[in-house]
Order: C-alpha cells, then structure tokens, then sequence
C-alpha cells in the first residue's frame, strides 16, 4: 500500500513538543482532536517489546481537556455521562462514556474532578466542547466552558515509576490508579496522574505551561537514560492486546454502551439525570442486538483502514472488524469487530477476504490477556 505524508496547517495543530519529536525520529502521525498524534517512530513491534520492558515518554497533548467550570458545572457533566459521577472525589480521574439522547457513544473520556465545580474532560477524537456548549446553552446553566491550555506528557512503561520518583520525590509513588496530585516542578505545580493508554503502568502529566512542559519533557530522557528510555506513543499493537477501546476505531456515534461492554459504567438505577437514561433503559431490557467482541484470525499479517466484514461459513455477514494487528504474543493477527446476535459466542469461526485470498478466524472475549 502506497503511503502519503500529512499536509501540516494551523487546523492541524502542532503541539509544545513536536519540534521534540521530529528531532527525535517520529515516523507516522494521526490526527486526534484536530491535532498532531504521534503514531510510531519506527516498527511498531520494536516500539511494543519496549514498552512492555522499560520506560517510554509519549506526546498525548492531542488529548484535549474540555474544561467545565462554574455553579452549574456538576450537573453539566453529570448529564452527559451515563457513568453516576455524585460520590465522585476531588483529586480522582473516571473513565465515562458521554452519551447522546438516544444513549449512543459521543466519546469515551477520562473525567477529572478538579474541584467540586471544575471539571476537566479528557476526551478522545470527537468535538465534546461544542457538545457541551450546545447544552450549556439549551439548559441556561451557568458554566465557564473552555479548551485550556493542557498538553499532557505520557510516561509509561514499568520503569516510569523509578523515573518519575527520582525526578518528583516518593509522594509520586503513593498515587493509586487513576488518582491525581500536584507536583512541584520548575517552581510550578504540575497535575500528575497514575493513568494512560497502556496497560504497563505509567502517569500523564498534565502540563499547562508550555515552556515548562518542553524542559519537562528534556528532564525525562535526560534522567531516564539510565532505565533505556525512548520516545513513544499509543501502541497499536499494546492497546488491541489489553484492548484498550479506541472512539472512532473500534466504535463511534452508530454504538451504544451495551453494545461497547461498557455495561459497569452505566448507572441506570441510580437518581442522576443524564441524556439517552430512559433510551438506554429500553435499550438493556430489550438487550444489545450487537456487540464488541475480540478475534483471532489465522494470518500474520494485517493493515486496516476501514472496517471490513467478516462472514460466517454460510457467507452470512456476522459482523465487521474494526481494528487489528499482528500480535507477538499470540503469533498471528488479533482484532476488536462488533459482532451481530446470535454470532459473538466464542466457539463462532469466521472467514474474512484479505486482499482477494480467505482466511479463518475464531471469535473470543476481550481483554485478550
Ligand atoms: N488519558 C487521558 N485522556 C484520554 C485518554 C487517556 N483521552 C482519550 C482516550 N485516552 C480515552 N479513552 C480511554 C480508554 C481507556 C482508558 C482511558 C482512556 C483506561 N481504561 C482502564 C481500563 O480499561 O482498564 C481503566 C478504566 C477504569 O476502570 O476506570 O485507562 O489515556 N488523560
């Protein structure tokens, strides 16, 4: 397949430490909330092995903060969250669906409680700023909607505990997961949280000094020399092994949480109001006519650019991959596909056409590990 580079305008931001990373060998971008995304630098399967044994520093600014603040801010997030946020506690990130009134997915973002009337929302690739403002609007609440300046530094892999303790103290290695504190650095305090897109471990520091952030981001390899740090981003192949779900990938606007697996975050008996709550409702009593399934395929290779059906031995469509990848760990291609009732059974086998020759696949659970 013929490649093509990305034509570079102001639409498409740049973020603090992009300069950094072209140094640095970035090979493929994404684009992610209008921004640059790092997408490998080199192999990727180099890039996964190293990950999964040392230290990597990745450029997440391109996950954007939709800040939420002001008397009204609670019940904002709150509504567009199908996830109970009422006991939420300050210094504590929630991974939450936003949902739509019909209860389908608008985004999956980590929610961050600052305070009890300012909200960051860490979203993923869809345009929740408008969203919110268009309810802020329609409900007359009183909230201070923005995108701050926040351009997060993602330090992840087993040996970014001893990094990030020798460069912020032992406190950093007393945050729980998906907790959040202040740090001091450059005379400033940085929000760090024990979160990321991997499941090695790791923080995101959430930088909003720019100029900081650059002597942040040098500090890291500086002293992560010694623990083989590299620069990095979000694993293709890490993420579809620890199936970490991708909006927009894996499912988008078409899908509701049921369908997505995302049932424990769906607070239906709970008194918080929230947009799609008597949608879905309906829609789990009736029960998910799809569903969001892990695969495995006989093949040793794969690159996907859009979904492509997958059928079963009657050539009856089943349901449509939607991301895969070789995996080391399992030595032959894994992928996440929504799979139609009554196929997503485990036992299901499947033939999918990859350039012009079938192969099988099996239907299995997800995570894979
Ligand atoms: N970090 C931050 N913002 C983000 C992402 C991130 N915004 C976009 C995108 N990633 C949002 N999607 C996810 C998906 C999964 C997780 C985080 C963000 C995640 N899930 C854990 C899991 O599945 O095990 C924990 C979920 C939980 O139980 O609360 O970490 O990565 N800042």
């Amino acid at each position: 397949m013929k490649n093509y580079s990305i034509a570079k305008s102001r639409r498409l931001r740049s973020t603090p430490y992009t300069s950094r990373i072209e140094k640095q060998g970035v090979t493929a971008y994404t684009v992610y909330n209008h921004m640059l995304l790092p997408a490998a630098f080199g192999s990727i399967e180099d890039g996964y092995h190293h990950l999964k044994k040392y230290v990597q520093v990745w450029d997440v600014a391109a996950e954007r903060q939709v800040e939420i603040s002001g008397k009204d801010s609670a019940k904002l997030v709150q509504l567009m969250t199908c996830r109970d946020l009422s006991k939420s506690k300050k210094g504590r990130c929630y991974y939450c669906p936003i949902v739509d009134d019909l209860g389908n997915l608008v985004n999956d973002p980590v929610i961050l409680k600052i305070a009890d009337d300012k909200w960051w929302i860490s979203i993923a690739d869809s345009d929740v700023l408008f969203y919110a403002k268009g309810l802020a609007s329609g409900y007359k609440f009183e909230v201070n909607i923005i995108e701050p300046t926040v351009d997060i530094i993602a330090i992840q892999g087993p040996k970014s505990f001893a990094l990030m303790e020798e460069i912020f103290g032992k406190k950093i290695t007393e945050l729980k997961f998906f907790g959040f504190d202040y740090f001091d650095y450059e005379g400033e305090q940085h929000l760090i949280a024990r979160s990321g897109w991997s499941k090695q471990g790791g923080f995101e520091a959430y930088i909003q000094n720019p100029e900081i952030g650059k002597k942040l981001y040098d500090k890291l390899f500086e002293v992560g020399n010694q623990y083989n740090v590299k620069p990095g981003c979000p694993n293709l192949i890490e993420r579809i092994e620890s199936a970490l779900l991708s909006y927009g990938n894996d499912f988008d606007n078409n899908d509701n949480p049921f369908e997505c697996g995302f049932d424990q975050y769906v607070s239906l008996d709970s008194e918080v109001e929230f947009l799609g709550k008597e949608n879905l409702k309906k829609i789990k009593s009736e029960g998910a006519l799809k569903k969001l399934k892990g695969v495995k395929i006989d093949l040793q290779e794969i690159s996907l650019t859009s979904s492509k059906n997958i059928y079963d031995v009657n050539n009856v469509i089943i349901g449509e991959l939607r991301s895969a990848t070789y995996s080391p760990l399992f030595k032959q291609v894994i992928g996440i596909a929504m799979i139609k009732k009554p196929f997503w059974k485990n036992t299901q086998a499947f033939k999918i056409d990859i350039n012009g020759k079938t192969f099988d696949g099996k239907v299995c659970d997800l995570p894979f590990i």
